[in-house]
Order: C-alpha cells, then structure tokens, then sequence
C-alpha cells in the first residue's frame, strides 16, 4: 500500500491524522501540488480527478477521496473506532463530519483558493487552469466560517468532542478546517470559548503532529 501525500495540504493532512490516531503506518509519496506534479500524466492516470490523498493497494486498485480511504483503513483496523461504534455514534458520527465538510472544510477552501495569487486561474482543485478566481467567494466563505465556528462552538458546550464523548473523524476535519481558515488569518472567534478548548485539546494529541 502506498498513499499519494502532500504535507502542506489539508485533505491528506486529514488521512495522516486519521492514520496517527490508528497507529498505522503507510509509505508516503510526495505529490508536489507546488509544481503542479498532480497533472502529470502518470499521477492523473492514477487519478483523474488529480487530487491527493489518494491511496494504491498492492493489487493496483486506487482510493481517493480523504474520507473513503479512512473508511477502507477503518475497516481493515477496527481499533479504536473513529466512525463511532453504535448505530446511533455512528449516525452522529456522519452527521457532524459532513457538517464540518461542507460547512466548514468547503468555506475555508473558498476563502483560500479565491484570494491566494498561486491559485488564480486554478480555483478548482484538481482543474489546470480556466477557473478564475471569484472575489465574492471570499466574502461568501468567510461568512460561511463565521456561521460553522458558532454552531460547532455551541455543540462543544455539551460534548467532549464533536460527535459527542468519542474522537472521531468528525474531530478530524474541524480540526483541519480550523488550520485552513488560518491560512488566511481567520482565527476562533474570541467568544466562541468552548471551539477554543477543544481545538486545543485536540492539538496536544500526538496525531497533530502527522
Ligand atoms: N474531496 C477530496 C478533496 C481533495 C482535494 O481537493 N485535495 C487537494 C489538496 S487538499 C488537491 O489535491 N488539490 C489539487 C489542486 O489544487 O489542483 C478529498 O476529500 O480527498
């Protein structure tokens, strides 16, 4: 097995937590998203969508997107569960990892990929070149971020953790999220004090350092 991987990245950073928190080790390959490696013709064979992560099995088979691959690792190595055990865990598990996606993780990604210069022309990950920038995405992104950091700062006042008493992957792409907005130097709003405990929390585990 080997996993397509780029450090600075946030999608795979999600895959190397997920990964840290299993205790499973996987040989990584650099995709340098910096020279644009993932249109080489080898990679996008790989991939056609030309993302990363991607994982390759030993047989060949390919699994992209950051959230099926941890599903297949979940499957193969059961402990500790991150998708949540019960029925009812594991509804709430889904419920607020999609949340955090696509109210968080897809905002944070507005922001950044419609205002940093090395993204113009390329707004669209995985797409070279012609998809302009769009200013009133940013805005659009920030006041989505605005909306995801109150909701889940209110979710925290009565959980541990996202999903509620278990780490869970849902842990995982807040936490990303949150390091993505801050490219852009778009903190945790002050008020929103239970976020703050958390993502602190979750930064001391030693899986932040994947
Ligand atoms: N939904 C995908 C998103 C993958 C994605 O957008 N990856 C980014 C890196 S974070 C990428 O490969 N971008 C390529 C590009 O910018 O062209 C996933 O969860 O894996």
């Amino acid at each position: 097995m080997k996993l397509y991987d780029y450090t600075r990245a946030p999608n795979p950073r999600r895959v190397r937590i997920f990964m840290a928190e299993k205790g499973i080790e996987i040989p990584l390959e650099a995709v340098d998203l910096g020279t644009e490696a993932q249109f080489d013709e080898d990679f996008a064979r790989r991939n056609p969508f030309r993302t990363v992560p991607l994982l390759e099995l030993d047989d060949g088979t390919h699994i992209s997107e950051s959230m099926a691959i941890c599903r297949y690792l979940e499957a193969l190595n059961p402990e500790p569960p991150l998708f949540g055990s019960t029925p009812l865990e594991q509804a709430r598990v889904e419920m607020w990892s999609r949340r955090a996606e696509l109210t968080g993780l897809l905002h944070a990604a507005d922001v950044v990929r419609n205002s940093i210069a090395f993204f113009a022309d390329k707004s669209l990950p995985g797409v070279q070149g012609g998809s302009p920038q769009i200013e009133a995405l940013i805005e659009r992104g920030k006041a989505g971020l605005d909306r995801f950091f109150r909701a889940f700062d209110q979710q925290l006042a009565d959980n541990e953790f996202v999903a509620g008493d278990h780490y869970s992957v849902a842990d995982i792409t807040t936490q990303v999220t949150i390091e993505f907005a801050g490219w852009r130097k778009i903190g945790i709003p002050e008020e929103c004090q239970n976020l703050a405990r958390w993502y602190q929390q979750v930064s001391a585990r030693p899986s932040a350092k994947a």
